[in-house]
């Protein structure tokens, strides 16, 4: 396995808006996060994903750009950035911007460009039809087909109306985008993620969808289109071959068996693949919105996958939460009676996985779903269409809030915890999304008051995978893949062999006639009493004792 920087790393991703208030309008900014990048050295990771932080009007908080190469003006300025890089590299650590190549804003100039007439030059930039060629679905609600009055014609939205979706087909449009990421790489940034990178290739024949399987839809229609590696071999040669970088696709639509596709490093196209399924598991048959329990034995058999996927010849990020999704205790652990033990339980499982564990802010902390009391106080514009749609259709509202609270993007909105003060330290101002009332109790300073708190779990951790590469470039081996209650695994190569077995559930569990602990001995573990049961949520890391 070659070994690579990009491939030891760990990630922590920055949702800006949410992270540090320096000016108190509200709003996180550029200067609230080199305010904290200390902090960030401190826990210990290797690079900062920053949601975008381009020009934008902000429907879509960010994912709808209007300028590629300008800072949003409610994040601060080029000096601001340029300050931020380099305090970054400074310290030691690494920059990975997040770019949207799939949509622009409606307020870009290409699109204000394009719609004015058929034969501006632009008009080629974005995906014109005289009538919707098809009944495509958008993710925000309602038909991915908008008719623009100015143009006389309807353009292809797969997100909110504000995103209109960019052309690929057109080498220009390739070419902007190029021209963007060179922008960046030159300044000295590190790395994209890449929003929703599967969708740049549209199916040209623009098949129908089954409206009442959103999720097939985009499995098998909207992701993976018929020349999406070849853009991303162009993506490769023309921009990040020239350039010591990393890039990350989010793997929206990719399931395990075209996996290896993306990432071979034979095929010359990313680094990474993001893959969620895991987190899009519990969608029952209205979607998102109408969530159905989850089995562990679904959660570890996808890991499974995309780790044989890959295996030697790729590399994959590993993820239990981003601002898209509920809060990974929330989730997959006991936000409750055991949110310190479940926390650092979870926090072990991504940090002793192969691939990359990126840690959404917050999660370092124990951070937490937060229930607003009605559907007017969600800001996302997923919640507030839908909301919309639902009304509209005389739905039930109450069953529609009690979905959002559980599955909503606002749970990982919510600003920061950063003390216990007023606002919890995120700003001096009125924060733009409200903070989750549990700040007097989760916060940072907290948790640095705190030896054992979940903060200085994460911090061990990471230290621990820094100093065994085992945990970066070891095989995984799954045991025990039937189990609903205990997730255990090996990781192992020539130099070391390490056992995690970690316990889902509220309830102990015997441990004692697990044969493949023979001869390994516990050297981590989220609780301090260590003998033949595992505890509620508790979590181990064995290793391989001395070959006699
Ligand atoms: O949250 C979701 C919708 O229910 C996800 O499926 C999400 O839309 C998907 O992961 C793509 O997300 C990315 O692109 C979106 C943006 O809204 C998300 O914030 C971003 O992560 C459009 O740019
Ligand atoms: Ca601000």
């Amino acid at each position: 396995m070659k070994k690579k920087w990009w491939k030891e790393s760990v990630i922590y991703q920055i949702y800006p808006r949410s992270f540090k208030d320096s000016n108190g309008d509200g709003i996180g900014d550029l200067r609230g996060i080199i305010e904290k990048l200390d902090y960030l050295q401190w826990l210990g990771i290797d690079v900062i994903w920053i949601s975008p932080i381009f020009k934008s009007p902000n429907d879509d908080n960010g994912y709808d750009v209007s300028d590629y190469c300008d800072i949003m003006l409610e994040f601060g300025n080029m000096n601001d950035f340029d300050e931020l890089l380099k305090g970054i590299h400074q310290r030691g650590m690494k920059m990975m911007l997040d770019l949207v190549p799939n949509h622009s804003s409606d307020e870009h100039y290409w699109f204000q460009e394009s719609r004015k007439s058929k034969d501006n030059p632009y008009r080629d930039y974005y995906i014109w039809r005289d009538h919707p060629p098809s009944n495509w679905a958008s993710f925000f609600s309602g038909s991915a087909w908008e008719y623009d009055e100015v143009a006389k014609a309807y353009y292809l939205h797969l997100f909110s109306k504000k995103q209109p979706d960019l052309n690929w087909e057109n080498p220009k449009v390739r070419q902007e985008i190029y021209d963007v990421m060179h922008f960046w790489f030159k300044k000295g940034v590190d790395g994209f993620r890449i929003d929703v990178l599967p969708f740049i290739s549209k199916r040209l024949d623009f098949p129908n969808i089954n409206p009442q399987n959103f999720a097939q839809a985009v499995d098998e229609v909207y992701a993976n289109g018929p020349r999406l590696h070849e853009f991303l071999q162009e993506m490769y040669r023309e921009v990040a071959s020239k350039y010591d970088v990393m890039t990350m696709g989010e793997g929206i639509g990719v399931k395990a068996h075209q996996a290896l596709d993306y990432v071979d490093e034979d095929r010359k196209e990313l680094n990474l693949l993001y893959h969620f399924e895991h987190v899009t598991m519990n969608y029952g048959e209205g979607g998102k919105y109408d969530p159905v329990p989850w089995k562990l034995s679904t959660f570890k058999q996808i890991f499974k996958d995309f780790d044989t996927a890959v295996s030697n010849k790729g590399w994959i990020a590993l993820t239990l939460d981003n601002h898209d999704f509920p809060r990974m205790v929330s989730r997959f652990g006991n936000d409750k009676e055991y949110r310190m033990e479940s926390a650092k339980m979870l926090a072990m499982l991504l940090l002793t996985l192969r691939g990359c564990p990126c840690i959404y802010q917050g999660s370092e902390i124990g951070m937490t779903n937060v229930k607003f009391d009605s559907l007017d106080e969600y800001d996302d514009i997923e919640v507030k269409n839908i909301h919309k749609e639902w009304k509209k259709e005389g739905k039930n509202l109450k069953q529609l809030l009690k979905a959002v609270q559980e599955q909503g993007r606002d749970n990982a909105r919510t600003p920061m915890q950063w003390d216990n003060t007023n606002n919890a330290g995120f700003t001096k101002g009125n924060p733009w999304l409200p903070i989750n009332p549990n700040y007097t109790k989760i916060n940072v300073q907290e948790a640095l008051e705190d030896n054992n708190s979940i903060f200085y779990f994460y911090k061990q951790l990471l230290q621990f995978r820094k100093a065994n590469k085992t945990l970066v470039y070891g095989n995984f081996e799954l045991f025990l893949a039937d189990s609903e209650q205990i997730f255990a695994y090996k990781r192992q190569d020539d130099q070391g062999n390490f056992i995690i077995i970690l316990n889902f559930s509220n309830q102990q569990f015997p441990i004692a006639d697990f044969s493949f602990l023979n001869n390994y001995k516990c050297i981590l573990s989220n609780y301090y009493i260590n003998n033949d049961i595992l505890k509620e949520w508790e979590g181990r890391v064995y290793v391989q004792k001395h070959k006699h």
